[in-house]
């Protein structure tokens, strides 16, 4: 399998995020990836590769130019502001909600900070872009490495930031640009007619959903933490179905905090049949192992070893697919679990 991981994940390093009126460290760290580099390197697992340069073209018709240009400058006009936040982050401070307008674009920097964004727990660092678009060359490239083909052939986006949280034009959740959806996006420019994006992190591909909501090319299936108690709470219910073309084209499968192996079993499948029913040429699995039973931000009860299953079942799909990576904050076990999937994969 050929993996692209991003050689620049590290300069995407935020310090702090706001939790309950504290701001903490971060999760979302550059040691979760190193864990998964190490332990595929262990293994003899998969062939590491290094991105081509970003197609921008491509992020622009996933994602608003406007959204795209915003994060391609935002750090240079933060730091316009006062040069000593060249050693701060960037934490958006308030939003337009319900009733504000959102077809302008006040000059005001926090204001642009915040109808480019949903929450106050991902920082925009000095180094954000680079990572983030790097990030997404990996993606575009997984998908053309594996878009001749037909059959089970697989290749992966090993990066962070994460992206199944970046709609199309804001950021949140810890990500900035939507990986798993540029990869499907490439699928289909590079000729598959039907795509499905199968997203097993613990929380729901928010962004991925709204990017594809209407469209009837992609099938946007996700397996989570049912978001009346789970982040991101205000999207991921199972009467999402899609809207206008893309009716029945989304398919959300939460489930309760707490779930085992065998519940969450049930519900992939589910998700898989739905894959096979929309007769996709390609898969993208967003990939994220924090359903993990040690993961300290969720709430599921999957053992290492469940990932080994897991592997095998997506690879039941018989379909090219993309793996981006996404969520898994029990730093330590990222990478086994991660390298479970990709070995269950493989078979
Ligand atoms: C990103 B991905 C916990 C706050 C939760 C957002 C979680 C984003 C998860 N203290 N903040 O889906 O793994
Ligand atoms: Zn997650």
């Amino acid at each position: 399998m050929q993996i692209f991981h991003n050689p620049v994940h590290e300069k995407h390093a935020g310090r702090q995020e706001m939790f309950r009126g504290k701001l903490v460290p971060c999760h979302e760290t550059p040691a979760r990836l190193e864990y998964v580099l190490e332990a595929l390197r262990q293994r003899g697992i998969g062939d590491l590769r290094a991105p081509s340069a970003a197609d921008i073209a491509l992020i622009k018709r996933v994602h608003t130019p406007r959204y795209v240009d915003f994060l391609a400058s935002a750090w240079q006009e933060w730091v316009a502001l006062d040069p000593a936040n060249a050693g701060l982050d960037v934490l958006p401070s308030i939003w337009p909600v319900r009733g504000f307008r959102h077809d302008v674009e006040p000059t005001n920097f926090a204001a642009r900070v915040g109808l480019f964004s949903f929450d106050s727990g991902c920082p925009l660092t000095a180094g954000t872009w680079e990572a983030a678009l790097a990030g997404a060359a990996c993606a575009i490239d997984a998908a053309r490495a594996v878009s001749a083909t037909s059959g089970k052939h697989a290749a992966m986006a090993l990066t962070r930031p994460p992206g199944h949280h970046a709609g199309p034009d804001f950021f949140g959740g810890y990500c900035f640009l939507n990986n798993a959806a540029l990869a499907a996006q490439a699928l289909r420019e590079a000729g598959a007619a039907r795509v499905a994006i199968v997203d097993v992190d613990y929380h729901h591909g928010n962004g991925t959903q709204s990017i594809f909501y209407e469209r009837a090319d992609v099938l946007t299936v996700s397996v989570h933490g049912d978001p009346t108690t789970e982040y991101p709470f205000y999207l991921g219910y199972a009467d999402e179905r899609g809207q206008g073309a893309g009716a029945d084209c989304n398919l959300n499968l939460p489930l309760p905090a707490g779930t085992g192996f065998a519940d969450w079993t049930r519900a992939l499948k589910q998700g898989l049949a739905a894959v096979r029913a929309f007769k996709a040429d390609a898969v993208v699995v967003a990939l994220g192992v924090d359903t993990y039973e040690g993961d300290p931000i969720s709430r599921f009860k999957l053992k290492s070893a469940d990932y080994l299953q897991v592997g095998r079942l997506l690879a039941g799909l018989d379909l090219p697919a993309v793996f981006t990576m996404e969520g898994g904050y029990a730093v330590a076990d990222v990478g086994t679990n991660v390298a479970n999937v990709l070995e269950g994969y493989a078979g």
